[in-house]
C-alpha cells in the first residue's frame, strides 16, 4: 500500500491562458473559487511553503495562471517519487477592474477549466461560513457540465477556524464528501494531501 506525502514544491511559470500555459506533461490540480477564499493559502498549506504562492487580504491577489511542480514521496511498501503540478488560479468573481477586462478573465479561467488535457481534479474552496453564495453554485454547476469521466471534483470549505463547533458538525453533515479547512490551524489538510493523492496514483 502506498503513503504517499507531498515533500516538494515549487514553482514553475504563470500563464495569462491556455495559449501560453506549459506543455501539460504532469498531472494537475486546479484550485478555484471566490477571491479571497484561501485558494493561495491553501497551495502553500499543502506544500509546507510559507509565501510559495502570493496570498494577500485584499481580494484579487492572484491574477494569472500560476503554476507549481510538487513531488509526492511513497513511505509505503515500494518507495518512489510521483509528480503533479499545482494551479493557483485568479478568483471568481472579483469586481475592482473594467468591465471589459473582467470579461477576458472570465473567458481565460473557463477556458483554462475547460480545456486543459492535464487536468484531473478541480478543489473548488468554499467559505464555510458563506456556503450558499451564488457565484459558488454556478461554479459547481460549471464544473459539473465540464468535467471530463477522468476528473474528479473536490469541495474544500476553508476559513473553519472562524465557525462554531456546532455551525463545522452541522457543515460536515451535511457534506460527508467535503474537505473542511483551516489554513490558519492546518487542519484537513492532511486529508485533502491523501484524497489527491489516491485520485492521481492509487492506493
Ligand atoms: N482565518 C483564516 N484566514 C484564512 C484562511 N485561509 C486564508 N485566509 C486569509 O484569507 C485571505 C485571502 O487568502 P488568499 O489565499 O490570498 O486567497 P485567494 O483565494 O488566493 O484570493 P485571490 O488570489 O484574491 O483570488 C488572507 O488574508 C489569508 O490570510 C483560513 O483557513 N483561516
Ligand atoms: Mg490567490
Amino acid at each position: 500500500m502506498k503513503k504517499l506525502k507531498l515533500v516538494d514544491a515549487a514553482f514553475l511559470t504563470s500563464a495569462q491562458k491556455l495559449a501560453d500555459s506549459p506543455s501539460p506533461d504532469k498531472a494537475e490540480i486546479a484550485f478555484l473559487g471566490r477571491s479571497n477564499v484561501g485558494k493561495s493559502s491553501l497551495l502553500n498549506t499543502l506544500s509546507k511553503r510559507k509565501n510559495l504562492a502570493k496570498s494577500s487580504s485584499t481580494p484579487g491577489k492572484t491574477q494569472l495562471i500560476n503554476y507549481f511542480d510538487v513531488t509526492f514521496k511513497d513511505y509505503g511498501d515500494e518507495a518512489g517519487n510521483y509528480y503533479a503540478r499545482f494551479v493557483d488560479l485568479p478568483g471568481f468573481g472579483y469586481a475592482k477592474v473594467s468591465k471589459s477586462l473582467k470579461k477576458d478573465w472570465h473567458k481565460n479561467l473557463t477556458d483554462f477549466l475547460e480545456q486543459r488535457p492535464s487536468l484531473q481534479i478541480f478543489v473548488h474552496l468554499i467559505d464555510a461560513r458563506h456556503i450558499d453564495l451564488d457565484i459558488d453554485k454556478s461554479v459547481d454547476d460549471f464544473l459539473q457540465h465540464i468535467k471530463r469521466g477522468d476528473q474528479i471534483i473536490l469541495n474544500a470549505f476553508t476559513k473553519i477556524d472562524k465557525l462554531k463547533q456546532s455551525d463545522l458538525q452541522k457543515l460536515k453533515f451535511k457534506y460527508p464528501e467535503g474537505v473542511f479547512i483551516s489554513n490558519l490551524k492546518n487542519k484537513g489538510v492532511d486529508q485533502l494531501e491523501k484524497r489527491i493523492a489516491i485520485h492521481l496514483f492509487g492506493e
